[in-house]
């Protein structure tokens, strides 16, 4: 008996531990691993779990081409198939440093352990760092290793073929009722890694900090309110968006892997750089503050002719203009810099933000309740007439004063224009594209925007006819589209139909198709349908 003990190390006799079982090790101590450190990221930082730090630097280093193809095949799933591939990937790897450890127990647990240097180097170089985020890749580190050598050592006694001479009881072997303890202690790993990575999600509070924030809200009174969206704002009846986007089903573009969890408690944000009075904000110094309500459309700069990347709600925050006079920004500073909890960052032109009745906000509620996960909780930025990625900072923690010069927007840096104010455009919502509808009247409506500025005119003309002006919706204001339908009489076959806005300074959308790349896409958008 104490033969076989003592011989565990170096190697046991024979083959050692078989391959499924040897594989299964090696998952289930990264398994564990990636569970426990994501629960104490979720207790200490959420941003500093090693799994999505790792996602989130791989999205950092990958070329351009493959990003771009990424959100070009799987569109907004391409975040969870990143996280599925990476998981494919490191799963693949575990079952390999489990297969190397057949015998004796050391390439594994050299495995694990890069496994885990790898993820602190991911959490140690991300953009926002803070020494607490060290806790849970160590924890990890020494979870995966822990585990690793615990059920290694019981897998390797499992398997260990019986010597005749340690019987005892008459002939049973050890073996079958060891694996019965390497599958009891898998499964008891099993379930309490997948308990810490679900305890992980619960812990971070971000949900109980938001639901404060929208009660606070609520009982907060606001300086100025947004006029109530008058009827006839909208034809959604005839297929034109609801005037006001609901949270759920406004657009979302972002470059973050998951969204990143920071509690309204734990937010701050310095003002600094080329300013006389640097001040740092905390959340509750912006509720003290007077908050103003907004409607007001924002617009992608990805968004291509005919796209849906644009929607409207009601933003709650305070006057972004009376944050920079009262930090007195110094002269020859032209760009706001701003920067993300997840690294993103962008610059916006100090002229606009300081333009008064401009209306930018630092926003902190959305359609009356506090901003959503995905749109920046606890705060963002929100500037009417600019395309989001040179101002609509979500996830805001640092804005910086400085010169266009001194620092590049991170899309600045992948080609995309320096300044990027909206371009007048419109859009076909019925009839849809292909589509076919009863000849006779025919409905025509959808949607245009020009913001700041406000649209005056729509035209759509049928088939290369002469342009008609269309009826517009009741108008909101400068910083919101405005839908608008007409009617045409039709025979039966084959049409398409064109449209082209004009807004309040008389600039006429331009016939000139552009890709969305640098600055916007722009040309008239046209719809083939069939009449029956
Ligand atoms: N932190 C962060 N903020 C960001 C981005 C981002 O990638 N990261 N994308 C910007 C872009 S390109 C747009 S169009 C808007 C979209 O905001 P939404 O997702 O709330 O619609 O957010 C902007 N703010
Ligand atoms: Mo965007």
């Amino acid at each position: 008996m104490s033969a076989t003990v003592t011989r565990s190390e170096p190697a046991p006799p024979g083959a050692g531990v078989p391959r499924l079982p040897a594989a299964v090790v090696g998952v289930l101590a990264v398994a564990a691993a990636v569970g426990f450190g994501h629960l104490v990221a979720g207790v200490v930082s959420p941003a500093s779990s090693p799994f999505l730090a790792v996602g989130d630097t791989v999205i950092r280093f990958s070329p351009r081409t493959l990003t771009e193809f990424a959100k070009t095949t799987f569109g907004v799933a391409d975040k969870p198939i990143l996280l599925a591939g990476m998981a494919v990937v490191i799963v693949a790897v575990a079952a390999g440093a489990g297969l190397a450890s057949r015998r004796r127990s050391t390439p594994g647990v050299v495995v694990v352990a890069v496994l885990g240097v790898l993820a602190l180097a991911a959490v140690v170089s991300a953009p926002v760092f803070a020494p607490a985020d060290l806790v849970a890749p160590v924890v990890a580190l020494v979870v995966g290793s822990a585990v690793f050598t615990g059920l290694h050592a019981i897998a390797v006694r499992s398997y260990r073929p019986v010597d005749p001479g340690a019987r005892t009881d008459g002939g049973a072997g050890a073996g079958p009722s060891r694996r019965s303890v390497l599958i009891g202690s898998s499964a008891a790993v099993t379930v309490a890694s997948l308990g810490a990575g679900a305890g992980g999600l619960l812990f971070s509070g971000v949900g109980d900090s938001r639901q404060r924030v929208t009660e606070q809200l609520a009982r907060l009174r606001l300086v100025e309110r947004a006029p109530a969206i008058p009827a006839g704002a909208a034809f959604p009846e005839l297929g034109t968006p609801t005037f006001i986007t609901p949270n759920r089903d406004f657009y979302r573009i972002d470059v973050a892997l998951r969204v990143p969890a920071q509690r309204a408690q734990d937010w701050s944000m310095p003002i600094h750089g080329m300013v006389d009075n640097p001040f740092t904000l905390t959340f509750d110094d912006l509720l003290a503050r007077p908050l103003v309500e907004r409607t007001i459309t924002m617009t992608c700069v990805s968004n291509p002719v005919g796209g849906d990347l644009i929607s409207t709600a009601n933003f709650v925050g305070v006057e972004l203009r009376d944050l920079l006079l009262e930090a007195g920004v110094r002269p020859g500073a032209d760009q706001v810099f701003t920067t993300s909890i997840d690294g993103w960052y962008t610059g916006t032109p100090t002229d606009v933000l300081l333009e008064p009745g401009r209306g930018a906000l630092l926003a902190i509620g959305m359609n009356g309740e506090a901003l959503p996960p995905e749109h920046g909780f606890p705060v963002r930025m929100v500037v009417p007439g600019l395309y989001g990625y040179v101002s609509a900072t979500k996830w805001v923690v640092d804005m910086e004063v400085t010169t266009f010069d001194a620092a590049p927007g991170y899309w600045l840096e992948r080609g995309w224009a320096q300044k990027a104010p909206i371009k007048v455009q419109s859009r076909i919502d019925t009839p849809r594209g292909f589509a076919t509808v009863p000849a006779g009247r025919v409905t025509v409506a959808g949607i245009a925007w020009s913001q700041p500025t406000g649209i005056s005119r729509v035209e759509v003309r049928m088939d290369g006819g002469p342009w008609r002006g269309a009826e517009l919706s009741a108008e909101v204001g400068g910083d919101t589209w405005r839908m608008w339908r007409t009617e045409f009489e039709l025979t039966p076959g084959s049409h398409t139909v064109q449209t082209r806005a004009t807004d309040r300074n008389g600039v006429t959308q331009t016939e000139q198709r552009a890709d969305p790349i640098p600055d916007g896409a722009s040309g008239w958008p046209a719809t083939i349908f069939t009449t029956a």
